[in-house]
């Protein structure tokens, strides 16, 4: 039987082979060693994605690996999201998300939405390539507390801006916040979102606080 970090370290190396099958049977098995479904997501399976995202900026993968481990990574998650969200709580209020305008990126949209559900909050997600106006309408629709915007790409970040422009001139009164990787705490401030959450853990945090 492989030690933890040598069963974390093979998901990492199943992932950037983008070898759906052995994540499926590797994270099977991390669970039934009781490792933490937090540390298969971090160690494991993130640790992976990070590596592909180096080897795609070094021009060693392209978009077809990029969608291997990507499908990879949805197997790995679809396991261990019962063990992330548990135990939802009475809502704690109504969160629309989506991923921005001309951005097709949901691993990490995903994951907030999954977090955010399994701390008590009601989410709405919209997925991806979300226009502004379809945040507008399902703010107002859901009667959401936030609005939750997220973006990979440097491209789709400043699309951000309209959404929160155009939910404050909605009268819209809820909070939005804002993250992915190219997104910061300073840009955040730059286009008047009212939160910034630099993972989906941070995001529970910092909605949780915002909206008590
Ligand atoms: Co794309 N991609 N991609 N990609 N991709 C990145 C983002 C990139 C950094 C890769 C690289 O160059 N190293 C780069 C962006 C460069 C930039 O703009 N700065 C890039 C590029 C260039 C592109 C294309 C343009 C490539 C091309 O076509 N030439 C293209 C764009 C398509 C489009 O969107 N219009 C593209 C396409 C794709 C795929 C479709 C192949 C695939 C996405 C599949 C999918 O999502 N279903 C893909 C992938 C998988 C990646 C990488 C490798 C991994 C992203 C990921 O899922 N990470 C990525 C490199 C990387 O980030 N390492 C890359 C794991 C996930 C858990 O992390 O999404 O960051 P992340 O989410 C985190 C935090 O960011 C945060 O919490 C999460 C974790 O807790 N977070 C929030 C996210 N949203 C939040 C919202 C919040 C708060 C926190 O509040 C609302």
């Amino acid at each position: 039987m492989a030690d933890k970090k040598e069963l974390l370290e093979k998901i990492k190396d199943s992932l950037i082979a983008g070898k759906a099958k052995d994540v499926d049977a590797l994270v099977k098995e991390a669970k039934a060693q009781g490792i933490p479904a937090e540390e298969i997501l971090g160690d494991g399976l993130i640790a992976g994605m990070d590596v592909v995202g180096q080897k795609f900026r070094a021009e060693e993968f392209y978009i077809p690996e990029v969608l291997v481990a990507a499908r990879a990574m949805k197997v790995g998650i679809a396991l261990i999201e019962g063990d992330l969200a548990k135990k939802p709580e009475l809502s704690k209020g109504t969160i629309v998300i989506g991923t921005v305008a001309g951005d097709l990126h949901d691993i990490g949209k995903n994951l907030v939405a999954l977090m955010l559900t399994g701390a008590g909050f009601k989410v709405e997600d919209l997925g991806i390539d979300v226009p502004s106006d379809k945040f507008v309408a399902a703010a107002k629709e859901k009667n959401a507390d936030a609005v939750a915007i997220s973006a990979l790409l440097t491209t789709t970040m400043v699309n951000m801006k309209e959404v929160v422009s155009k939910l404050k001139a909605a009268g819209y009164k809820g909070k939005t916040i804002i993250g992915g990787a190219p997104v910061t705490a300073q840009f955040a401030k730059e286009i008047g979102a009212d939160l910034y959450a630099e993972d989906a853990a941070e995001a529970v945090v910092v909605l949780k606080e915002a909206l008590k």
